[in-house]
C-alpha cells in the first residue's frame, strides 16, 4: 500500500530512517503527520507507542474506516528512534538522555553527548532553557544544529511542510494551513504546546490551546503552554512551529524513561492511540478542525459493518455529533450548539463532485452541544 522507508538526507552521510504510510495510488498532494519518539535515548515508551500506531494504521487498512481513510488521504511519517545512538547506551542500563557525541565532556564519558532537544536552530541558546556546560544533561551544543540528529530532523521537517509563519515572532500561521508534527518525550503526562521559551503565548495560541485539550481528551496528559513545566530554547517543535508555523506539540508520556511494560500496555498504549489517530485526523486543518465538534459511533440502522453493505440497499446512519470533548483540567474550552451534519459516503468533502448527504437530529433540532 505503499509504505516505505525514507532517508532524511542529513548532512556529512548521517541519515535516520523515516516511515512513511500512505496509499501511493491515490494521488496528492495529501496532507502530513510527522512524528518523532525518542529523541531522548532512555524514553523507550516513545519509541514504542509510535510503532504501535503504524501498526494500526497498517494492520487496519481496508477494514477500519480510520485507518483506510488516514492512509487513503494522508501521509504519515514516522522518525521512530531519532537518537539511535543514544539508546545503544540507554540499553546498557545508563539512563541515557543525550547523543554520544564524543566531542563533549569527554572526560566523563557516561555524561558526554548534546542534549538534541536544546539543539534545535529556533530560540537556540536564547532564554535561559538550556546548559552551556558540556556534562549537564541539558548541554545546547557549542553552535545551533551542530548535531547530525538535529541537522537530520530539521531537513526532514523543512523539506516536507511549506513555510506558512512569517519572520516576526508574533505572525501567526493562517488558518488553514495543515500539517502536524509531534515529537513524542515522556514522562510526566503532559501535551504541550509552544512556546517554551517565553510565557508570550504563541501567535497561534488559542488554537494550539483548543487542539492541545483536544489531544489530551483520551490520554488525560495535563494540557499547557511548554513553559509550563520548565522554560526550554532550541526544541524541536521550533523548527515545525517556530519556523514553519506548522501545528506542533510534545507528549510527555507516561511515569518512568523505563516504563514497566504493565503500565505501558494498560494505560498508555490505550490511552494514547486514540489521541494519535485524532491527531492524524486533523492534519488537514488542524487550526480549525479542532474547535469544532467529533462524529461518534457511526451505526447502520440494519447493523451491517459499513464494509457488508449491498450497493443498493437502503439504510439509515446514526451517530452522535460531540463538542464537548476537551480536556479542561487548565481552563476550559468554549464549546458551541451544532448546528448541522453531513455525510459523504467514499469520497471526503475536499474532492471535486464529493456529495453531501444532509442528516437531521435524532430530538427533531440542532440545538445542542451534543
Ligand atoms: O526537557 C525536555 O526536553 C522535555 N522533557 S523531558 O523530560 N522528556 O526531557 C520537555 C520539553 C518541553 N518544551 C518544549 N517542547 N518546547
Ligand atoms: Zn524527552
Amino acid at each position: 500500500r505503499g509504505d516505505s522507508w525514507q532517508k532524511t538526507a542529513g548532512l556529512g552521510g548521517y541519515d535516520i530512517m523515516v516511515l512513511k504510510l500512505t496509499n501511493s495510488a491515490l494521488p496528492g498532494p495529501k496532507p502530513k503527520l510527522f512524528v518523532t519518539s525518542a529523541i531522548h535515548a532512555r524514553e523507550y515508551a516513545t519509541t514504542e507507542l509510535v510503532t504501535r500506531f503504524a501498526e494500526y494504521l497498517v494492520n487496519h487498512y481496508g477494514t477500519d474506516a480510520d485507518a483506510t481513510w488516514l492512509i487513503d488521504h494522508h501521509e504519515l511519517h514516522f522518525m521512530l528512534h531519532a537518537n539511535p545512538d543514544g539508546r545503544k547506551q540507554a540499553e546498557t542500563g545508563l539512563s541515557w538522555r543525550k547523543n554520544t557525541n564524543d566531542n563533549y565532556c569527554s572526560f566523563w564519558p557516561n555524561y558526554r553527548g548534546a542534549d538534541l532537544n536544546r539543539n534545535f536552530e529556533f530560540s537556540w541558546g536564547c532564554c535561559g532553557g538550556s546548559s552551556g556546560s558540556e556534562c549537564d544533561a541539558t548541554y545546547r551544543g557549542p553552535s545551533a544544529a551542530s548535531e547530525p540528529e538535529t541537522q537530520a530532523v530539521q531537513n526532514y521537517v523543512r523539506a516536507n511542510f511549506a513555510d506558512n509563519r512569517g519572520p516576526d515572532p508574533s505572525d501567526p500561521a493562517p488558518d488553514d494551513t495543515s500539517g502536524v508534527y509531534l515529537d513524542i518525550h515522556s514522562h510526566g503526562k503532559l501535551l504541550l504546546w509552544p512556546w517554551g521559551h517565553t510565557s508570550d503565548p504563541a501567535p497561534n495560541g488559542t488554537q494550539l490551546q483548543t487542539m492541545g485539550r483536544k489531544l489530551a481528551f483520551w490520554n488525560d496528559h495535563s494540557p499547557e503552554q511548554a513553559i509550563g513545566l520548565y522554560p526550554t530554547d532550541g526544541t524541536t517543535d521550533g523548527v515545525g512551529y517556530g519556523e514553519l508555523g506548522v501545528a506542533s506539540f510534545t507528549y510527555e508520556l507516561g511515569t518512568a524513561f523505563f516504563e514497566s511494560c504493565s503500565y505501558f500496555e494498560d494505560t498508555i498504549v490505550p490511552d494514547n492511540m486514540p489521541s494519535l489517530i485524532y491527531a492524524a485526523k486533523v492534519v488537514r486543518t488542524p487550526y480549525m478542525t479542532p474547535a469544532g465538534p467529533d462524529a461518534l459511533s457511526p451505526a447502520l440502522s440494519d447493523g451491517a459493518a459499513a464494509p457488508g453493505v449491498t450497493p443498493g440497499t437502503p439504510v439509515t446512519l446514526q451517530a452522535t455529533v460531540n463538542d464537548t470533548r476537551y480536556n479542561n483540567s487548565n481552563g476550559a474550552e468554549p464549546t458551541q450548539n451544532v448546528v448541522a451534519a453531513e455525510v459523504y459516503v467514499d469520497t471526503p468533502p475536499w474532492v471535486t463532485g464529493a456529495t453531501a448527504i444532509a442528516m437531521s437530529a435524532s430530538d427533531g433540532a440542532f440545538d445542542a452541544t451534543v
